[in-house]
This record gives structure tokens, C-alpha cells and sequence, in this order.
């Protein structure tokens, strides 16, 4: 009884701010008095002991569009090896294309139902907003205009960077006062652009920046001297230095002038969208923490005993039927793309030439920020 009073209140009030913002009203209407205004919602039953929840128009409609077309449409990177980048055969790969894979594999139980689609630093909200993509995962800073004004929700921060400014080691330049009167190249669209502006300002040092507008042509004018230094996020530094002609003759200073959460972003409206994104991110923290890898998720699988690993793995609790997805969901991520050690180690660990020690991107229990709420 309580319930159905819930929704009636909620219908209501739906109903009556939806009149209010200029909705048809229904006494001046038209079409009479006793036509109820259109109201587009939808009822959720969650399960039949939770109360029901009225959710707003858009809900569910991305997971649906996805699921129809047949592959997941992901924005990423394509110059920004160990993060984004597509090879000579256009083979993408990267920590970033890696969250992609790990989306369609929750959705499909297949990592490979997923089509990459380039975008540069100035094309990615638009790209976002206007449904060319489905999500973005993209080096991007989770920052409040990004999260309101540009119609975008952030979902949890896969990776914690900040900025930084990379110089020629034989410039001898230590600090940034050292770049006073210089040149800095720096990339368009972009919060390394706007966090150069301030730092600079607050420290007082005059500088000339030169922008660009992607990765290529900002660090194709660092490596031809137009420039005394290029900054971006320490990440980019450190990926961009490794394609240079001489990797060891570039130093990336001492200096943080920033903080840069980076992570995938949705488009705002669809809540369960926003959910499945966001717990994707929590599955593969959620498999670090309880040593649950590609390698041996079938045997822990088997064997589960503990509630919150049989809740992940979808032996019991029907934790992806709440998402939308089926119960395999997370099994599926870690099984066909792996836990957040193996998709950090692939891209970024000490075997490949992208390394960056784990740092603030470790587990909570190892000193790091990466923390999954509890899967119940
Ligand atoms: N995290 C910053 C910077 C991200 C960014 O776009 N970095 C550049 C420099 S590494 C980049 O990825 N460029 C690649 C491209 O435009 O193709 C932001 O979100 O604005």
C-alpha cells in the first residue's frame, strides 16, 4: 500500500512539474480537462522486496540502443600510446581501449563487440553529447564544468594523474621559473591549457604558449625545437616521450601542477547507462582486491565460498540483472579482459615501455585511492 502510494505521489508530482515547466495544462488545454498531460515514465519493479522506482525518461534507452545495434561505440585515443593508440594494421590498444573492452564484455560477454572511434581533445564532448559515441574513455579530467554545463557525468576515476612539463635534458631547465620568457607547447581543448594559465599566473612567470590542436602536432613542435618545454598530464608525458627520436634526452620535471582524475564519461539522462559504466570500473577494482584474474576466475569461480565473490561472479544475488546485464557480468570482465593489475600491467606495468609505477593507482589496502563500494 505504502508502495503504491509512492508511485501515485511521484506520478503526480512528475506530472505537475512537468506542467509547470510548460507542459499542457490541463485547464486551459484544448483537448479538455480530462486528457492527463503526457507524462513519459517508466516503472521499475528492482525486485519484488524493494520499493518500486519511477525512473525518468531516458533510463535504459542507451543500454538498449547498444544492445540493438550490436557493439558498444567507444571514444578513445589514438595517439597516446600505453592510454589510446592505433597501430599501422589499426589494432587499438591502451589502458583506456582496455575500460572499452571490459564495457562489452559486461554487456556482451564479448570484448571484441566494440568499435573504437577516434576523437581529438576539442571533439570529445561534442562526439559525447551528440550520441556519435556511446562513451568516452579518453584521458579525460573529471572536472565540475565538464560534469554539468557540458551535459556529461563522470563515472569513477580509473587513473590519478596531474600535470607536467617535460624538457629537453640538455636545456638544463630544473623548475618552472626556469621557463620564464619561453616557449611552452600545449594542446588545445584541453584542462593542461587552462592549468598552465594559472599556475603560471599564480607563480608570475610570463611565458608564450603554443597550441595545437592533438598530440602529434603539439610534440611534433617540441621535437623541431619550437617550443623550450610541452606539458600535459604526466601520463602523456610519459607516453609521448617514448615515441620521440630520443627518448633518453627528455626530462620530465619534478613538478605536479594539477590534479588530473582521468576516467570514462557518459552523457547525462540515463541512469542505468551511467550505472554499467560505472560499475565496470568497480569490477576490475573489485577483482585486484579479491586476486580474482583472467587466469583463474573459472576455478575461483567454482570453488567461491565468500558471499561478496559469489555475489560478483554471479553465483548468486543477481547483482547484473539490477544493472540490466546478466549475472555473468563482472565474471565476463575479468575472465576476457582481466582485473585492473592485469589491464594496468598489459598497458602501463614495468614490461612495457609505457611503465608508470602504480602510485595513488594502487588498491586502498597497498596505499592507493582505488576503493569498489561493497557488491551487495
Ligand atoms: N586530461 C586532460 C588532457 C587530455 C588530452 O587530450 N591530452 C592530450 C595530450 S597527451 C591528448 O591526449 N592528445 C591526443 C589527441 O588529441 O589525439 C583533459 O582532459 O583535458
Amino acid at each position: 500500500m505504502q508502495k503504491t502510494l509512492r508511485i501515485v505521489s511521484l506520478l503526480l508530482l512528475t506530472s505537475l512539474v512537468l506542467a509547470a515547466c510548460g507542459g499542457s495544462d490541463p485547464t486551459t488545454s484544448t483537448t479538455g480537462g480530462d486528457s492527463p498531460p503526457a507524462v513519459e515514465t517508466v516503472i521499475v519493479e528492482v525486485t519484488s522486496s524493494a520499493p518500486a522506482v519511477v525512473a525518468p525518461a531516458g533510463y535504459g534507452v542507451t543500454l538498449e540502443t547498444v544492445k540493438a545495434r550490436g557493439n558498444l561505440i567507444c571514444g578513445v585515443n589514438s595517439q597516446v600510446p600505453g592510454f589510446g593508440y592505433v597501430d599501422a594494421d589499426g589494432k587499438f590498444s591502451g589502458f583506456d581501449v582496455d575500460y572499452c573492452r571490459a564495457l562489452a564484455a559486461a554487456i556482451f560477454g564479448d570484448e571484441t563487440k566494440v568499435e573504437f572511434r577516434p576523437v581529438t581533445a576539442a571533439e570529445r564532448f561534442t562526439a559525447l553529447q551528440s550520441g556519435e559515441i556511446d562513451v568516452l574513455s579518453r584521458n579525460t579530467t573529471w572536472s565540475l564544468v565538464r560534469d554539468t554545463e557540458l551535459g556529461t557525468n563522470f563515472v569513477h576515476t580509473t587513473f590519478y594523474d596531474g600535470q607536467g612539463m617535460m624538457v629537453p635534458t640538455e636545456s638544463g631547465i630544473t623548475s618552472l621559473q626556469d621557463l620564464a620568457g619561453g616557449t611552452i607547447c600545449v594542446q588545445t581543448g584541453t584542462t593542461t591549457e587552462l592549468n598552465l594559465a594559472d599556475v603560471m599566473a599564480s607563480l608570475g612567470i610570463s611565458y608564450t604558449p603554443a597550441v595545437f590542436e592533438d598530440a602529434d602536432s603539439t610534440f611534433a613542435a617540441y621535437a623541431e625545437e619550437r617550443c623550450d618545454a610541452v606539458t600535459t598530464d604526466k601520463s602523456g608525458l610519459v607516453s609521448r616521450r617514448t615515441v620521440l627520436a630520443d627518448p633518453a634526452a627528455h626530462v620530465i620535471l619534478d613538478v605536479t601542477m594539477s590534479k588530473e582524475p582521468l576516467g570514462p564519461l557518459v552523457r547525462h539522462g540515463d541512469d542505468q547507462w551511467f550505472d554499467i559504466a560505472q560499475w565496470t570500473v568497480f569490477a576490475l577494482f573489485a577483482g585486484e582486491e579479491f586476486d580474482i584474474t583472467s587466469a583463474n576466475v573459472d576455478s575461483v569461480k567454482a570453488s567461491a565460498t565468500a558471499p561478496e565473490i559469489m555475489r560478483l561472479l554471479g553465483i548468486e544475488g543477481d547483482m547484473g540483472l539490477k544493472l540490466g546485464l546478466d549475472n555473468n557480468w563482472a565474471y565476463n570482465i575479468i575472465k576476457l579482459v582481466g582485473n585492473y593489475e592485469e589491464v594496468y600491467n598489459r598497458n602501463l606495468g614495468p614490461d612495457t615501455p609505457t611503465y608508470i609505477p602504480r602510485g595513488l593507482n594502487s588498491l586502498y589496502t597497498d596505499g592507493g585511492l582505488l576503493y569498489a563500494p561493497p557488491v551487495r
